[in-house]
This record gives C-alpha cells, sequence and structure tokens, in this order.
C-alpha cells in the first residue's frame, strides 16, 4: 500500500438537504478513504460558499465533493474515487485485465446507470408541478427499469460485479443507493441484495456514520 505523505480534505455540504442519509457525492469519496483506511479531514461547505472563488478554485462548478492532498486538487467523485483507488491497495485489482474491468464498471455506474436515476430525481424535484409530470414519470422510470434489468441479468447470482468487490461495485452500489427512496430496486432481488452488501461493508457503515454525525451534530458512534 502506498500511504499518502498528508492526510487529504474533502469537502462535504454543511447542510445536506438529504438530512444524513448518504445520498450526497461525499459519501462515496468517503466510502472510498474507508476501504484503503485513509485517515482524512472534511470541510464544511455552506451553498453560499461553495459559488465562491476560493472554493471555485477547487471546483470550477461550485460544488462538492473536491479532494486536496498537499499540491494536488481533485473534483469529479469519479476522479476522486479512481485517484483513491490508484494510490492504495484494496479498490482495484491487481491483474490489469480485472483492473480494467473494474473501471469499466465504475464509468457505467457514472455514464450509464446514473444519469436515468438523475433524471428521475429532477423530474420528481423540479416537475412535479407541470402538466406534463404525470406523463413523463413513467418514461422516465423505464428508462431506469431498462439499465436496472440489464444489471440485473449481468449480476445473476455473483455477489460483485467482476470478481472480487472493486471501486466499480463501490461506484455501482452508490449510485443505485440513490433509488432507495423508490420502490424500484424492489423489483430487482438481486440488485437489492448487491447494495445491501455494499452497505453491509464496514467501511461504508463508518462513512455512513460520519457524514450521518454532520447532520445530527452528534460524533458517529461505531
Ligand atoms: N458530477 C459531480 C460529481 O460526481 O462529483 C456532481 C457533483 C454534485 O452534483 N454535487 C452536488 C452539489 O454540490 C452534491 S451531490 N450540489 C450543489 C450545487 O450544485 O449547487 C448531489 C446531491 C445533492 C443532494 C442530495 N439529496 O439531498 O438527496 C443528493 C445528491
Amino acid at each position: 500500500m502506498i500511504t499518502l505523505p498528508m492526510t487529504p480534505t474533502i469537502t462535504a455540504f454543511e447542510r445536506s438537504p438529504d438530512r444524513g442519509r448518504g445520498l450526497a457525492r461525499d459519501m462515496r469519496v468517503r466510502w472510498a478513504l474507508e476501504e484503503v483506511g485513509q485517515a482524512y479531514e472534511v470541510r464544511l461547505v455552506s451553498f453560499g460558499a461553495m459559488k465562491e472563488t476560493a472554493h471555485r478554485a477547487l471546483h470550477p462548478f461550485g460544488q462538492i465533493p473536491t479532494y486536496k492532498e498537499g499540491d494536488l486538487a481533485l473534483f469529479e467523485s469519479g476522479a476522486i474515487v479512481f485517484h483513491i483507488a490508484e494510490r492504495h491497495a484494496g479498490l482495484l485489482p491487481d491483474d490489469a485485465n480485472a483492473r480494467a474491468r473494474a473501471i469499466t464498471w465504475m464509468f457505467a455506474a457514472l455514464n450509464t446507470v446514473e444519469p436515468p436515476i438523475l433524471d428521475r430525481e429532477a423530474t420528481v424535484l423540479l416537475e412535479g408541478d407541470k402538466t406534463w409530470y404525470k406523463q413523463r414519470l413513467p418514461v422516465v422510470e423505464d428508462r431506469i427499469r431498462n439499465r436496472l434489468g440489464e444489471l440485473s441479468s449481468r449480476l445473476g447470482d455473483a455477489n460483485w460485479l467482476d470478481a472480487e468487490f472493486s471501486a466499480g461495485d463501490l461506484m455501482m452500489a452508490s449510485v443505485l443507493l440513490r433509488l432507495k427512496s423508490s420502490d424500484m430496486l424492489d423489483e430487482y432481488p438481486n440488485l437489492s441484495a448487491y447494495v445491501a452488501r455494499g452497505e453491509a461493508r464496514p467501511a461504508y457503515k463508518r462513512a455512513f456514520d460520519a457524514q450521518l454525525a454532520v447532520f445530527t451534530g452528534k460524533p458517529p458512534t461505531g
């Protein structure tokens, strides 16, 4: 394992709109850091501060999460998790082909599975009062079902997407967790079980408790 000379600092919402449900994207970065056993610090940012010049120097789009490690500043949760996975053992296999497949699953999570899920969130949050809402929602949800059905077929009765747990699974489970507030995941029992396996990992639990503690103001119990 390569130990980082400096403790990285990530950013997270000062007050997450999800009220500590672990849906904001700092959660996947925390989870990756916990999986590899890398200590980290968290700087909490308000919605206002996110749009200021100082934060935009770290994140051009004025969002969280960011990642700072010495001179290195990163944004985009996928890039951050990939960086962590590359610098430490535990999230990417040593075998070159297996490693390439794990990275492929990271991209699949972010580029193929997450977009229709985001589309549904935006539809529910922003278009509920529109005349077309009742027609649009099932269309958007069917797009998600297509992806879930395909993913479910590929996963079959395996524990993880490609033999061992990897950054690909971390990213895919993080993306699927966004569906928890709907009952769509329940339609695919192997995907529900897959997500539950991710949530049961000690590293996930530590990360979840840490982000929840920001909301409750109480230190993590674990
Ligand atoms: N592609 C970027 C990445 O993967 O890092 C997207 C980053 C992003 O969307 N960040 C969001 C943000 O900073 C927080 S995670 N938003 C503030 C802004 O854009 O002004 C998205 C998010 C927010 C809230 C919930 N929630 O309440 O459930 C879930 C997810």
